[in-house]
Formats: structure tokens, sequence, C-alpha cells
């Protein structure tokens, strides 16, 4: 409700200010110049204008590096990661050139032929070869980009089928994530959305044979050094697996499956161990030092300590809660990770356990009372 009226007030400030130039222009009539026309001294200050605003963009740059430079990602967690950077990389430096030079161009120009009593423009046609090198460059340039692109993503996507690899399914739906472990045949039983029943939350066939020692959990855990092929479904919108540490990110789309694959290489324990996330983790626990103490004032309890955690999240706004949408990956060695699966029940095992026929206590009745109409027959014989 304040926000309405702020913005209605502030509507109705604009109204007023409006209002006033227009007296204010309604003051001028008469007077020796015609004021609607720009002048020299006009077009001097909007030349001067456009060449203090290259300077803006600039010095916004530098700040922007200086302030914000240390919040992007850091060690890639994954075996394309440092390709994927690198492409990233190249691809920045060049807009940073070709973008610091031609807005330079753009605003000193403006600038440097800003308009002057009876001076005229050249009326300039075309010029072929000036035509050429613009097109040329840019041409060369973004070729080279994508294939360079290319060359790497599909060094991501590839794999071998014989290739030992390990699959997992992603499945999204509003508002949270589950994973599921193909088992000990490594193939995913089928799913589909008509299936989706009490604990079978992502509506696993659990008549097809490859289905019976799938395991569905919810954390994420991947086994360092082994290829995971990823297989995204969705239950319900378009969701967007995001794993910025391992520089992964698929859409989930209904009705149909995504893949990606990569090699995760630096365990969570490890990456705890990296200088800069220990520097980001230390930031990140003061802010919440400074914000328990203002909780506890308050009468509400402390916030727990941070801890580096990979995290899955959703990079696609499907909802009211997509903000939250995220999950916990851990990457251990083969074993710990083994030993980790092997305690999960199965999919089929939790399905039985939930759907077992509730017992029949009669038996034991029927038979008492069968023992006591005996007893009492007997005794009418008697
Ligand atoms: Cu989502």
């Amino acid at each position: 409700m304040t926000g309405l009226l702020i913005f209605f007030v502030l509507v109705l400030i604009g109204i007023a200010i409006w209002q006033l130039t227009k007296i204010f222009a309604l003051t001028q009539i008469g007077a020796s110049e015609n004021t609607e026309v720009a002048n020299d001294n006009d077009n001097k200050v909007n030349g001067y204008l456009m060449f203090a605003f290259v300077g803006f963009i600039y010095l916004f740059t530098i700040y922007s590096i200086v302030k914000w430079g240390h919040l992007v990602l850091g060690t890639p967690a994954s075996e394309h990661g440092p390709d994927y950077d690198n492409l990233m990389n190249i691809s920045f430096v060049i807009i940073f050139i070709v973008q610091t030079l031609t807005q330079f161009l753009l605003h000193y120009f403006a600038f440097k032929y800003s308009g002057k009593k009876d001076q005229k423009a050249m009326y300039y046609a075309d010029n072929n070869k000036l035509e050429a090198i613009w097109t040329g460059i840019p041409v060369v340039v973004l070729a080279g980009l994508i294939l360079y692109g290319l060359y790497t993503w599909n060094n991501i996507m590839y794999f071998d089928a014989e290739e030992d690899v390990l699959y997992v399914e992603v499945y999204a739906k509003q508002f949270g994530w589950e994973v599921r472990y193909s088992g000990e045949d490594n193939t995913l039983g089928k799913a589909n959305v008509r299936y989706i029943e009490g604990v079978n939350t992502l509506g696993v066939d659990l008549s097809d044979p490859a289905a019976q020692d799938d395991k569905v959990t919810n954390e994420l855990h991947l086994p360092k050094g082994k290829k995971v092929v990823f297989k995204f479904r969705s239950q319900d919108v378009l969701h967007s697996a995001y794993m910025p540490h391992f520089r992964a990110q698929m859409n989930c789309v209904p009705g149909m499956i995504t893949q990606f694959t990569f090699v995760p290489t630096v365990t969570t324990s490890e990456m705890r161990q990296n200088e800069a996330i220990q520097k980001k983790v230390a930031n990140i626990n003061k802010i919440r030092t400074e914000k328990s103490k203002e909780l506890v004032a308050n009468g509400e309890s402390a916030l727990d300590p941070y801890e580096f955690n990979y995290l899955l999240l959703c990079n696609k706004i499907c909802g009211a809660s997509h903000y939250n949408m995220q999950m916990k990956i851990v990457v251990e060695e083969q074993d710990e990770f083994t030993k980790w699966l092997a305690e999960k029940p199965t999919l089929s095992s939790q399905w039985a356990e939930a759907n077992k026929p509730a017992e029949t206590p009669a038996q034991p009745e029927v038979i008492e009372v069968v023992a006591d109409t005996t007893k009492v027959v007997a005794q009418v014989i008697e």
C-alpha cells in the first residue's frame, strides 16, 4: 500500500514539473531568439556532455572491476572447467577491447563534429573498402569464437557408450530437486509422470526390471574423477539445473530428457581448503556474526556459521519459490561415495514397505470362537 502511495506521489511530482517547464517555455515566447532551434552554445554543451559520458563509462568500468571483480567464480571443480573459463575469458577480453575503442570513437566524434552555424554535413554515400573491413573483422572474430565454442562443447558432451560412466537422474519440480541413481545395473529404469504415486515421487515405472535397483535421494553425491552423465527431467514447468562451481547448466524440460556430462575433479573437503573459498567463507561468517548480534538483541536465535558446499541451483524463474530451489552437492572419493550409496534403500524396497498389505489379526480369534462353540455344543450334548 505504501509503495502504491509513493508511486502516485512521484507521478504527481512528475506532472507538476512538466507543467512548470511548460509555463517557463511560455514566458520565453517573443524573446529575441527562437529557443526551439539549437544554437552553437547548445551544440557545444551537448558535445562536452557526450565526451564526459564516455569518461563516465570508463570510470564506472574500472570501479566495477575493483569493487566486484573478486566476486566471480573461482577455481573450477570439473575437468572441462578450465576450457570453459578460457573461452569465457577470451570472449571478455575481445568484448572489452572492442567496447573501449568503439565507445570512445562514438562519443569523441559526437563531441568533435558537434553542430556549428552554417556548417553542412558532407554527403558520403558509401565506401566499399571500409564496409569490407568492418564486416570482415567481426565475421572472422565471431567465426573463430563460435568454432572454438563448438569444439569445447563437443569435448564436454562427448562420451563413449563403452566408457565407465555413472548415470544420474536429476529431477526438477516446483520447488525442489530429487536425484535418482541407476544402481548396480547402471541403467535408469523408465519413468513417466503418470506413475507418480505415494513414495514414488519421480514416477518411476516399478515394473521395469532396470528400475528395481534405482535409488532416490535428496542430496547429490558425486565420486571424484568419474565421468557423470546427468539425465534431466522436469515434472511441471521449465527449470534449469545450474551447477556453477562445475561450469554446468542444462534446461530441465517437461516431457523430455536432456543431458549433460562432466567429471568432478575437486572434492568438497578439498575445495574447503581453497584459499579464495576460505576468504569468502570468512567474509560471509563476519556478516553472519554481525546479523546474529542483532537477532540475539531482539530475542531471536543466532545464525549458524556458514560452511562451504557445492550447490545445484535453479536458473530459470519457475515460480514464487524459485529463489530457494537448491540442493547440496557433495563430491567425495570413490570409496566414500560407494559407501554412502550402499546405505540408501532402493525405491522398490521403499515402495514395498509403504504398500505392505495390512496384517489380518483375525485368525487366532476365529480359532478361539470355534473352540468356544465346540465347548458349548459339547455341554449341550452332555
Ligand atoms: Cu525451478
